[in-house]
């Protein structure tokens, strides 16, 4: 285990904070000449949800780290590990790191283990809060980049203010919101006054556990509606495509409690009518690969949050950072996520280490 703190080029508002580094648990598993990785997405705050970091280290060293000493297969750890209750993220950095062993053990890409690989991903940017004059430029920029899909944070009061204007300069680009769950139902005519902006979708309005209110929400404004962090499990997708709370969900490995469940997931989206994208957490190159080879699944209809590293930092811990070409970014092909960490700046950047296992 190795806690790494990188700074982000610029800092990331959402309406639940300001990050301005990402600190980032990263594991790493050795067996002869295999060395597997994997990323928690917890931060340094349960902002987002109720697991931060060093929840996260808790439960995987006290409860976690013993079931897989004998190199389960990951669907059997996800059966496994079911009766701790929650802790999805952590759960999720030990189910990745077996899948990158596995992968590894193969001798294969990772994104080859899935099926249906269509061999990219399509990539959209998630684009932080700011004064209106900075997110415009941002959004420029991004489209000059070649993003196939703009997604902006958005918050209490500001919602208004940020589509209009960015709508009104970008008139028929794909463009999403984001409001990391600052509403409540009763705030449902604010969210209607921004049906005429012709969004993709938005994301998270409501509270986390508030699947019920989401489908009362989505038959009061046209908008659709995406969830993030109300979908933890297979179940809870379910109840809100079901219900109706939302047809567009945006998959998480780290908050599903890894790529097992979040294939099940998207299948399960898909075979429902719905749309399912990738999503990021400010990932470092080694939670950024995952990301990538699942996103590039066929399955995976939307454009996701999976941005190249040079979005977030000066200097990643990998030498062989993304590259997005058209909008598109490949899976690396080396065997697993493919990537080849910066020994030396690892080390510079890390904070805390210790052998858990
Ligand atoms: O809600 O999708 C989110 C970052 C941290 C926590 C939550 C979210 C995000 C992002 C950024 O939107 C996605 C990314 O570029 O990694
Ligand atoms: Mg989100």
């Amino acid at each position: 285990m190795r806690l790494v703190e990188i700074p982000l080029l610029s800092p990331f508002t959402t309406s639940f904070g300001t990050e301005h580094t990402r600190t980032a648990l990263t594991f790493e598993y050795i067996r002869d000449s295999i060395h597997a990785f994997s990323e928690c997405v917890t931060s340094t705050a349960p902002l987002y949800s109720y697991e931060d970091n060093s929840t996260a280290l808790h439960v995987i060293k006290r409860h976690l780290v013993d079931m897989i000493k004998d190199e389960p297969f990951p669907a059997d750890f996800v059966e496994r590990s079911r009766r701790i209750k929650g802790h999805n993220m952590a759960k999720a950095a030990l189910e990745m790191l077996l899948w990158d062993l596995k992968a590894k053990e193969k001798g294969v890409p990772l994104h080859t283990l899935f099926g249906n690989s269509r061999g990219f991903a399509e990539v959209g940017i998630s684009i932080g809060m700011a004064p209106i004059n900075e997110m415009i430029p941002n959004v420029e920029a991004a489209l000059q980049r070649g993003y196939k899909r703009i997604k902006v944070k958005i918050e209490k009061g500001r919602e208004y203010e940020i589509i209009s204007s960015i709508r009104n300069r970008f008139p028929s680009i794909p463009l999403s919101a984001d409001a990391n769950s600052c509403y409540r139902l009763s705030d449902s005519d604010t969210l209607k006054r921004l049906d005429k902006f012709d969004l993709l979708y938005l994301e998270q309005p409501l509270q986390e556990d508030d699947i019920l209110d989401h489908s009362r929400l989505a038959k009061l404004i046209a908008t659709p509606i995406c969830l993030d962090e109300s979908i933890t499990s297979f179940e809870r997708a379910r109840q809100a495509l079901e219900t109706g709370a939302a047809n567009v969900i945006n998959i998480k490995p780290g908050r599903l409690g890894g790529l097992h469940e979040s294939l099940r997931v998207i299948r399960l989206a898909r075979e429902m009518g719905a749309h399912v994208w990738v999503g990021g957490m400010l990932e470092t190159g080694i939670g950024r690969s995952f990301n990538v080879s699942l996103a590039s699944n066929n399955l995976v209809d939307y454009p996701g949050d999976t941005s190249p590293n040079d979005k977030y930092f000066e200097r990643d811990i990998v030498l062989n950072p993304f590259k997005m070409v058209n909008g598109e970014i490949k899976p690396n092909t080396g065997p697993g996520i493919g990537v080849e960490i910066d020994r030396e700046f690892m080390e510079e950047r890390t904070r805390k280490s210790a052998k858990i296992l």
